[in-house]
């Protein structure tokens, strides 16, 4: 049976993040994308829009995930993003219910950078988030959602013990893999921390000097792509950060572009990269 991954995740219509990067850009990978949106937004939260529309879709999974198991539709892979409180127990319902033998679960916990929580997220969310956390295979936080999973403070400067310890205390949460983003020891370094239980690895590119919002969600498809095409978890990673640094210079000097990266001209650089 062919690989076929469910993200589940919201619809920004407008502001490049959630499902509108994650259906291209893994489907671009050559993997057939299903997906569950949580919820609909006129356009993204973060700062730049001075408002939103939004509808949650809580209230359609249940149904849905009944005509999928009439369907008898299944899934070797999951990779969640933004989604609600309430939404975790179905979503942990879907998954077990529909789950392939050996099916691979990637969870971005989205709920927080920059050292804040994202508009809507109560201080109870990482709590719920950490029952999603417990039943995956690999989880790709930012410092910022891994310093509120924790309930550590979150630093700006730091050391490598401090991000050695967020990935020890994130892999004793169940996850089998961490991945922890935005990983800065020197000034023009940007990079990951992977740990699988064993052994800790970095990857690190250039840092350019612009914050782009829907980086992360970028990231985390091109991540779910490379890992469903057979790349290690280091190479993922490190597939993933390239392709970012790679949006993030194809968006550069377009004032009009505030709001999102521009990953579609990444793409091309993204399959030549998984097909080496
Ligand atoms: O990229 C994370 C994200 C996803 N979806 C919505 C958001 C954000 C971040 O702000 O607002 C609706």
């Amino acid at each position: 049976m062919d690989d076929r991954l469910l993200t589940i995740q919201d619809i920004s219509c407008v502001g490049q993040c959630s499902l509108t990067v994650a259906l291209p850009v893994i489907s671009a990978c050559g993997i057939e994308t299903a997906i569950l949106p949580s919820s609909v937004l006129s356009n993204h939260t973060a700062p730049g829009f001075s408002g939103w529309t939004f509808t949650d879709l809580t209230q359609d999974m249940p149904a849905i995930l009944d005509r999928w198991l009439k369907e008898k539709i299944s899934f070797n892979a999951f990779y969640t993003g933004y989604v609600s409180k309430a939404q975790i127990p179905y979503i942990l319902e879907i998954i077990s219910k529909t789950r392939r033998d050996g099916s691979l679960v990637i969870v971005d916990p989205v709920m927080a950078d920059n050292g804040k929580m994202y508009a809507g997220f109560g201080e109870d969310f990482p709590e719920e988030m950490k029952k999603l956390v417990k039943n995956s295979d690999v989880i790709l936080p930012n410092i910022t959602e891994a310093s509120f999973l924790l309930g550590v403070p979150y630093k700006t400067e730091y050391d490598r013990t401090y991000i050695e310890d967020m990935l020890k205390g994130l892999y004793a949460l169940g996850t089998k893999n961490v991945v922890l983003t935005g990983v800065s020891f020197e000034a023009d370094k940007l990079g990951i921390a992977c740990y699988d239980g064993k052994k800790i690895e970095y990857y690190f590119t250039e840092k350019l000097p612009v914050s782009v919002h829907g980086t992360g969600d970028a990231y985390s498809s091109a991540f779910a792509g490379a890992l469903l095409r057979g790349k290690s978890l280091l190479e993922s990673a490190s597939i993933a950060a390239d392709f970012v640094v790679e949006s993030i210079k194809k968006t550069q000097g377009d004032p009009d572009h505030w709001y999102g990266v521009k990953f579609e001209k990444a793409l091309p650089y993204l399959i030549s990269r998984l097909d080496k």
